[in-house]
């Protein structure tokens, strides 16, 4: 009795979620299984094979998606994010690191069952990183994926421990045991920056005030910006970013020199970011009020990132600079949205 083939999201109803299973059916190499907390959007369920309401947590829901579906790739997308992780950070702990130990682990069983290595595609995250102070955030620059990886949030712990236990299960599992195969698991990581989608708004995120910036002035709503208008971190629209994770899905494992990658685009602060929006939407009422501890995250992640070795391993190059990202894909998508 033959399982389908298929490939597995977490999060599905999430921002990359929507955008991923969307250029998964489109790409149509795979047959799409979305998990999610919730009901899986109508608009998702219809590109889907199957869907499945539950919690990843829950090992008897993994079992019996192992027991229906030969999972050929996983697309771990559940988390909590860093600013909702921070009100719940021992469940958010269970999220993001147990969560992802169950999956890691149903990887590896699938890997073995099947007999093909299983990719396991990881969303990490530039919360990684943890700049000490302005000073040294200003002095450090562009940063590479081995410098200052000292998160202060959880959610920064939990995704650069993940990153460790990917590296783990790809590497190094049961080096003891004896006749254990190798290379079950395909551990890949993208450091993903702040991201901007026209079609979707983030929730419970440090980096969400771009967007929830712009998506305010599409809907003629006044915004008060979490953050001084000099705060600058990296940030891509997700059309990229999708790309992003799906060219690095397909690099051959020959041409890739780590397993965990950064990536970037833009850079913009958060004032220059609000002097485009007010160019496209000239009534934006914008307004800073910095919220004190949400502004001590985002100035311990760095205003810039070196992607050289996603560039040179797997050819990231992303299609929207700032500009662009505004003028073709963010206002007019945004714009029929809210009109
Ligand atoms: C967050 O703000 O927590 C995320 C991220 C930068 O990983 N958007």
């Amino acid at each position: 009795m033959s399982r389908k083939p298929v490939v597995l999201v977490t999060g599905a109803n999430g921002e990359v979620g929507h955008g991923l299973i969307n250029a998964l059916a489109d790409e149509a190499r795979y047959e799409v299984l979305a998990l999610d907390l919730r009901e899986v959007d109508p608009g998702l369920a219809k590109r889907c094979a199957a869907t499945i309401a539950g919690d990843i947590l829950d090992g008897h829901l993994l079992d019996r998606i192992a027991s229906e579906y030969e999972i050929h790739a996983v697309f771990h997308l559940a988390a909590l994010l860093s600013t909702r992780a921070e009100f719940v950070p021992e469940t958010a702990h269970a999220v993001n690191v147990e969560g992802t130990l169950k999956l890691l682990k149903l990887a590896m069983d699938e890997g073995r069952s099947h007999g093909q290595p299983v990719k396991f595609m990881f969303p990490s995250s530039i919360a990684v990183y943890g700049l000490p102070d302005l000073a040294a955030k200003a002095a450090a620059g562009a940063v590479t994926e081995t410098e200052w990886t000292t998160p202060r949030t959880m959610y920064g712990c939990n995704k650069l421990y993940c990153e460790q236990l990917g590296r783990y299960y790809a590497d190094f599992y049961r080096q003891l045991a004896v006749n254990e195969a190798r290379g079950q698991v395909d551990f890949r990581a993208i450091r993903f920056p702040g991201l901007i989608s026209a079609f979707t708004v983030p929730s419970g995120g440090t980096s969400d005030y771009v967007p929830e910036m712009l998506h305010a002035a599409a809907k003629g709503e006044p915004y008060a910006c979490f953050v001084r208008p000099d705060t600058r971190i990296t940030f891509m629209a997700m059309p990229d970013a999708i790309d992003a994770l799906l060219k690095l899905t397909r690099a051959p494992a020959e041409k890739l020199s780590r397993r965990v990658y950064n990536i970037g685009a833009f850079n913009p602060s958060a004032g220059e970011f609000a002097d485009l929006v007010r160019r496209h939407f000239p009534g934006a009422e914008i307004g800073f009020a910095p919220h004190e501890q949400r502004q001590a995250i985002v100035d311990s992640w760095p205003a810039d990132v070196v992607d050289r070795a996603a560039r040179e391993d797997w050819g990231h190059e992303p299609a929207y600079d700032l500009e662009r990202a505004m003028t073709e894909y963010l206002i007019p998508n945004i714009s029929k949205r809210y009109a």
